[in-house]
């Protein structure tokens, strides 16, 4: 680390800086988590220098025999954690690894049908915005107004109407289990291929906390630094039928070079997962998210669906005078972090919104329990009731201070950190 201070002391700074924020807050957005020292040292590591173009004992470059023996141990790993019979682990991050499904099965212009972002879906399964909007025929589904879950009546009726080639599951802001044996039968009756992006509950379907789409899905993709805690990255699951051919389209078909840095943190947080104290990490990150919901709902606060299934809540603040952007800006002034979320049939703009989400992935990482959750509930509930009271919100910043301090994350290196700070003084 002293390398660092002495070479660049404004990125040092900034480093230490936000391994403070980590550190001194309440980290709850849904799709974060903190990887472990083990995943971030091989992420930080000589690993990060190699080119390795190509696939293990495949490769376009020499003195690649430890790549090929990290890459296989990650993909080893991977199968076995999913029970997948073929997967492929270089994806930057899960918009490639749904990239690579969508150049594999599809040709510009081909049809998708995919849920809508603006009821939780994802900006790579269509949106607009994106090059999966920009290349594809995109047809939307979404919840219904009354349940808040997946309407499959208006799926099924949509995949008749437009006969996509791919239906997309998964989501990035729904609370709910995910029938993916629904969207089985709607694709088979269709003739449609059916891909899982199951990013946001990765580490839920690992651990047995949601049924699993491998098997069901010909296609699943994730992300690795969500409930999976691991480094930022991606990964798809297929099986050997489809196996070259989406080798093919991740390298060379979009990809270069792959960050083997991040596939040895892939394969490290691959290992952790198989561990039986993954499991309890993912029981408790449920309990502390139906505990969270009680306390909201208890308060009065409306939740998206009326509950939670998995790792997030969405709350629903139309009825409480504040938007989900000013709630995101008084919650974060306490000290905890969130952030703003379109609720279905939104009236508010994206930068607005209506709602929040919350997620317990990163606080239960720290080891906090159902007794925390109902104390952050409370401190929630009171700033989202006066979010103009400043002396609350100190208060409240002070209160959450402590009970970070209870919870050390990272420590060894915050305490490294800080003595190389004092000796350059
Ligand atoms: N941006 C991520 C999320 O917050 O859910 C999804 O990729």
């Amino acid at each position: 680390m002293l390398h660092l201070l002495k070479t660049d002391p404004d990125i040092f700074r900034a480093l230490m800086s936000e391994l403070e924020r980590q550190t001194g807050q309440l980290e709850m957005i849904a799709s974060e988590n903190f990887a472990s020292e083990a995943v971030m040292e091989a992420e930080g590591s000589a690993f990060m220098n190699k080119y390795a173009e190509g696939y293990p004992s495949h490769r376009y470059y020499g003195g690649c025999e430890n790549m090929d023996t990290v890459e296989s141990l990650a993909r080893e790993r991977l199968n076995m954690l999913f029970g997948s019979e073929y997967c492929n682990v270089q994806p930057h991050s899960g918009s490639q690894a749904n990239m690579a499904v969508y150049f594999a099965m599809l040709h510009p212009g081909d049809t998708i049908l995919s849920m809508d972002l603006a009821h939780g879906g994802h900006l790579s399964h269509g949106s607009k915005v994106n090059f999966s909007g920009r290349l594809y025929n995109v047809v939307h589904y979404g919840v219904d107004r009354d349940t808040e879950t997946i309407d499959f009546a208006q799926v099924q009726e949509l995949a008749e109407e437009h006969r996509p080639r791919i239906i997309v599951a998964g989501a990035s802001a729904y609370p709910r289990t995910i029938d993916f044996m629904a969207f089985r039968a709607i694709a088979d009756s269709v003739g449609a291929y059916l891909m899982v992006d199951m990013a946001h509950i990765a580490g839920l379907v690992a651990s047995g906390n949601h049924p699993s789409p491998v098997g069901i899905a010909e296609f699943v993709t994730s992300t690795t630094h969500k409930t999976l805690r691991g480094p930022r990255g991606g990964f798809i699951l297929t099986t050997e039928r489809y196996g070259s051919l989406i080798d093919s389209q991740i390298f060379p078909g979009i990809q270069g070079g792959p960050l083997m840095h991040v596939i040895a943190a892939k394969a490290v947080a691959f290992q952790e997962a198989l561990a039986p104290e993954f499991k309890t990490y993912c029981h408790r990150v449920l309990a502390n998210a139906k505990i969270l919901a009680d306390v909201l709902a208890t308060a009065g606060f409306r939740l998206v669906s009326g509950g939670t299934d998995n790792h997030l809540i969405l709350l629903d603040l139309s009825d409480k005078g504040i938007t989900g952007a000013e709630a995101e800006a008084v919650l974060e002034r306490a000290g905890i972090t969130v952030n703003k979320n379109a609720i279905p049939y939104d009236p508010n703009p994206p930068k607005v919104t209506s709602g929040i989400r919350i997620g317990t992935p990163a606080l239960t990482t720290r080891g906090m329990g159902t007794e925390e959750m109902e104390e952050i509930g409370g401190y929630i509930v009171d700033l989202l009731t006066n979010p103009a009271d400043d002396a609350l919100v100190r208060d409240i910043r002070k209160k959450v201070r402590a009970l970070c301090e209870r919870f050390p994350l990272y420590q060894s290196r915050l305490d490294l950190y800080r003595k190389a700070l004092e000796e350059v003084g």
